[in-house]
């Protein structure tokens, strides 16, 4: 079959964020959740399991640091890192996502226990995020970069929360939201930069069509992880 010419760097874009209509967003565990339908068992189950996927983040991100020889993505990239665990630097001192997570889960009514033992964690939610970490690890640098392009989406699915969630659960204190407050601009940063590696490496035809495939590797993930949540919490109609 002969080769079909590569896409703009525009086309491959809007390919690339086409790929948003198969995102959690649309998941019905999670129109649940973001209209109002939940109930505190769903909510706090959610949270717990999740938390699973927090932590697996940046030992994704140390692992695409690992694999990728250059300076300047690095020094870029080892941001999300500090985003998620936290820093102490020159006096500046910041307790970072995870913590901000396990605050979300406080305010849901968990104990920081029972957050962090992983307890509630069910074994399809450690599959599909293992399955992340894993293919960060093995995957050349630019592919598990392209991977993470799901938070293109995710600033709408955090907003949607900071929308709905004070409305429909006014029983979670709303510190509680602060984790998704900070993740709209962080995923906005993210993306600047992995974007720009994505339209720039994969530049053939045939490699713009495997970043497609990563990408929809990323959201099936993504998708799993709320399976295994209306498989363990049910979904209220
Ligand atoms: O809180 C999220 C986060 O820190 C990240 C990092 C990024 C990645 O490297 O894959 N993806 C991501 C996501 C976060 N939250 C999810 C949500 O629905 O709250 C969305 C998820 C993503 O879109 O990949």
């Amino acid at each position: 079959m002969p080769t079909e010419p590569a896409w703009s760097r525009d086309e491959f874009e809007a390919q690339l964020r086409s790929k948003g209509a198969a995102y959690h967003i649309y998941h019905p565990f999670n129109v649940m959740l973001n209209t109002g339908k939940a109930t505190p068992e769903q909510i706090r189950g959610w949270v717990a399991n999740r938390f699973y996927y927090q932590i697996a983040i940046p030992v994704k991100d140390a692992a695409v640091l690992s694999n990728c020889p250059d300076a300047d993505v690095r020094r870029g990239w080892v941001q999300r890192i500090l985003d998620h665990d936290g820093f102490e630097i020159g006096g500046t001192r910041d307790a970072g996502g995870t913590e901000a997570w396990i605050q979300l889960g406080i305010a849901t009514g968990l104990a920081r226990e029972e957050i962090i033992d992983l307890r509630h964690v069910v074994p399809a939610m450690r599959f599909a995020v293992d399955a992340y970490v894993n293919f960060a690890r093995r995957s050349p640098w630019q592919e598990a970069v392209c991977s993470s392009l799901t938070e293109m989406f995710a600033p709408e699915i955090h907003k949607q929360r900071l929308a709905n969630w004070p409305e429909h659960y006014p029983w979670i204190e709303s510190g509680g939201l602060q984790y998704f407050r900070q993740r709209v601009s962080q995923a906005r940063r993210d993306v600047e930069q992995g974007l720009t590696i994505t339209l720039d490496h994969f530049t053939t035809r045939a490699q713009q069509e495997r970043a497609l495939d990563i990408l929809q590797l990323k959201l099936d993930i993504l998708w799993a992880m709320s399976d295994a949540m209306a498989n363990r919490y049910g979904v209220n109609p």
